[in-house]
């Protein structure tokens, strides 16, 4: 009976560890397959066409594919929200709140201009962004979230999903670094700023492609970075000083074509200007 007891012990052990082996190559094996897709500018099936992962498989598929990007010099310098308002959710079909890494390869600056040719299909929309002052690790109240951030200012992100169609689940899509391919920040303004009820804009050539409020991003763009810290609370990460983080967008994105002149325009903090080239 003891015999019996410690056996199967044992094999439940050696069973867990299989497992446990396996997974993680296969999450390796992943990571390396959606970074080789955003490195080569190839779009790929969706994951879980063939592969259940869960939301924190995801995760640690978003962390190994851009720890990849890291080993290559790289370097991680601020974090993206994704789904924070509800044009977004309602364009993509999904309706969770996700996070992604933003690295320095992915910035462009302002009035510069963006490769085509390094993109499978990209879209563009008009954000707000923090800078970070102080780490955040945990869960920060409302009443102490000023204490977070010294600036703001009007961004502008470049999503690219790795998926054929921009088709995803919610797994998928986190996977993939939530699309993030690209972002432009403009001049950082003064933290009190009011960031509410603010009118944004985004043109593509001449034409007023978006139309959208700063309230669509969670009511208020602040809380966008409460609920990043809530999230870096449950998925034990951290936000350094110096950070930025991109809040969302507050419209629908919009394609970009081959010699567009790209113009985000936010009241009370100017414009963002770029070409694609
Ligand atoms: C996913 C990224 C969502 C946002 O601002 O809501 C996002 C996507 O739309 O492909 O960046
Ligand atoms: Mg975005």
């Amino acid at each position: 009976m003891v015999g019996y007891f410690y056996d199967s012990f044992a094999d439940n052990l050696i069973l867990k560890y299989y497992f446990y082996v396996h997974k993680n190559d296969q999450l390796d094996s992943i990571a390396e397959i959606l970074d080789a897709a955003a490195m080569e500018a190839r779009s790929i099936d969706q994951i879980s066409k063939t592969r259940s992962i869960d939301l924190r498989e995801a995760y640690e598929i978003q962390d190994r594919s851009i720890q990849r990007r890291v080993t290559r010099n790289d370097s991680i310098i601020g974090y993206k929200m994704g789904f924070t308002s509800k044009a977004k959710m309602e364009q993509m079909g999904v309706h969770d709140i996700i996070w992604g890494r933003l690295t320095a390869s992915m910035q462009i600056q302002a009035n510069g201009n963006l490769d085509f040719s390094k993109y499978i299909h990209p879209r563009v929309e008009p954000e707000i962004a923090f800078r970070i002052n102080k780490d955040i690790n945990q869960h920060i109240p409302a009443e102490n979230i000023a204490d977070y951030y010294d600036a703001v200012a009007p961004a502008l992100e470049i999503i690219d999903s790795r998926y054929q169609n921009f088709s995803f689940s919610l797994e998928d899509v986190v996977a993939d670094n939530c699309s993030s391919s690209g972002f432009v920040v403009g001049p950082w303004h003064d933290p009190s700023t009011q960031l509410q009820d603010m009118g944004i804009e985004l043109w593509i050539d001449e034409e007023r492609v978006q139309a959208g409020n700063s309230n669509a991003i969670l009511g208020n763009p602040i809380d966008s970075l409460i609920e990043a810290s809530r999230m870096m609370e449950k998925y034990k990460c951290t936000i350094p000083a110096g950070s930025i983080v991109l809040a969302g967008a507050a419209t629908p994105a919009s394609y970009l074509a081959s010699g567009n002149k790209v113009r985000g325009v936010w009241d009370s903090m100017g414009e963002i200007t770029f070409s694609v080239v």
